[in-house]
């Protein structure tokens, strides 16, 4: 009898067998190229494009990060900006972020949903507007919900919009920044622990940007009636698959960004479960693995700087029918991420795009469109291989 199977017979004589020691999660490099695909500009022109969104007449909405909401005609955006939009706080980070269209409004007047950065640099914090569009113009607007505490400077403010499937609205709300940056009298950093502050969030609303009814850590002593997960750095990208499982992924610090299978009451670790490296000491943020805290199903080292997630149903790729697509800012691709039907990550392929992705959206033909962070931003189209 070997040692090994003297360890095993071992670990099997109490009163159960013992689960066989976890396997530990290992960060992922840049995946292999996929095959097969090629991109081709739809429009371009806008200045940093962040969002977008399509209306039910099949119209696109963009947002640009200064505070301008744009829509597609064909293959031209309007030249001039919506008007009547609140004014943003676009220092850093802040700006006109994510849009988003009621999913029950399927006539003339749309409820559009918007997250923006707004107040000053010394004072500012994340913040969701909504208007109704009416074919043409933009009306109505006004603000749905603010975080609840100023805090200064331009950095993680998140914020991506899902719809849930009861027709709920997700809104993610970053940690608020890096050390030293403060919000309150806390780190900014250690916010993301804090149940009763929103920053480091993801928050569960009504379409009305009322606390959702139900959320599960209203329980908790403390915790804001709006939280929904928590421990998150900086969530930019975040969607829904088939089976209604919601997905994000948040910026880490130096490496460890991460996608998350997001549920509602969990603690995603932030600042005490990372795979990175804090910006100023190079030293570990947390440890990897933190028992009560629910790590990540994917930790990139490097850090792709994922912003937009789309979940993929189209016909132009069968092969990759329910895929997460992840846009990449400093990688400067898209990652395609293939997952099982239990919610599993089974592998990654990288789409070279050349450029900042900013946003990964699947449009109403089926199609996977993303859009460019640059002075000039495109809408790209992905197409098979001619
Ligand atoms: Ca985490």
């Amino acid at each position: 009898m070997t040692r090994m199977m003297r360890t095993t017979l071992a670990l099997c004589l109490g009163a159960m067998c013992m689960a066989p020691a976890f396997s530990q999660l290992q960060p992922s490099d840049a995946p292999p190229p996929a095959t097969g695909w090629r991109s081709v500009t739809v429009a371009e022109g806008l200045s940093h494009p962040w969002g977008m969104a399509w209306l039910p007449d099949g119209r696109l909405l963009v947002t640009t990060k200064a505070g301008g909401l744009y829509i597609l005609n064909g293959k031209k955006f309007d030249p001039v900006p919506m008007e009547g939009l609140p004014a943003v706080f676009t220092g850093g980070q802040g700006g006109l972020l994510d849009i988003s269209v009621h999913p029950g409004d399927k006539k003339k007047d749309v409820r559009v949903y918007m997250t923006m950065a707004t107040g000053t640099a010394e004072a500012n914090r994340s913040t969701l507007v909504q208007g109704v569009f009416d074919g043409k113009r933009l009306h109505s607007i006004k603000t749905l919900f603010r975080v609840q505490q100023d805090k200064s400077g331009g950095q993680h403010f998140g914020s991506r919009l899902v719809w849930m499937q009861d027709g709920t609205l997700l809104m993610s709300i970053g940690d608020g920044g890096n050390p030293p940056q403060k919000v309150g009298d806390m780190l900014a950093r250690d916010q993301a622990q804090n149940l009763a502050t929103h920053q480091g969030s993801i928050l569960h609303l009504t379409d009305g940007g009322k606390p959702a009814p139900g959320n599960p850590l209203v329980a908790k002593g403390g915790a804001l009636p709006e939280i929904w997960s928590y421990g998150h750095r900086n969530i930019q990208g975040i969607t829904r698959d088939a089976a209604g499982r919601i997905w994000a992924t948040e910026h880490g610090p130096k490496g460890g960004d991460e996608l998350n299978l997001i549920e509602g009451g969990q603690n995603y670790g932030w600042p005490l479960q990372s795979y990175g490296r804090d910006y100023r000491t190079s030293e570990p943020v947390g440890q990897n693995v933190v028992p009560g805290m629910t790590g990540p199903k994917v930790a990139w080292v490097p850090s792709p700087g994922p912003s937009g997630l789309a979940y993929y149903t189209g016909k132009d790729f069968p092969q990759w029918q329910g895929s997460l697509f992840s846009g990449g800012l400093a990688s400067m691709d898209v990652r395609r991420i293939a997952l099982d039907k239990d919610g599993n990550v089974t592998g990654q392929e990288r789409l070279a795009i050349g450029q900042r992705v900013r946003d990964v959206k699947q449009g109403p033909d089926g199609r996977l469109y993303l859009i460019t962070d640059e002075d000039k931003g495109k809408l790209l189209m992905l197409l098979p291989e001619k």
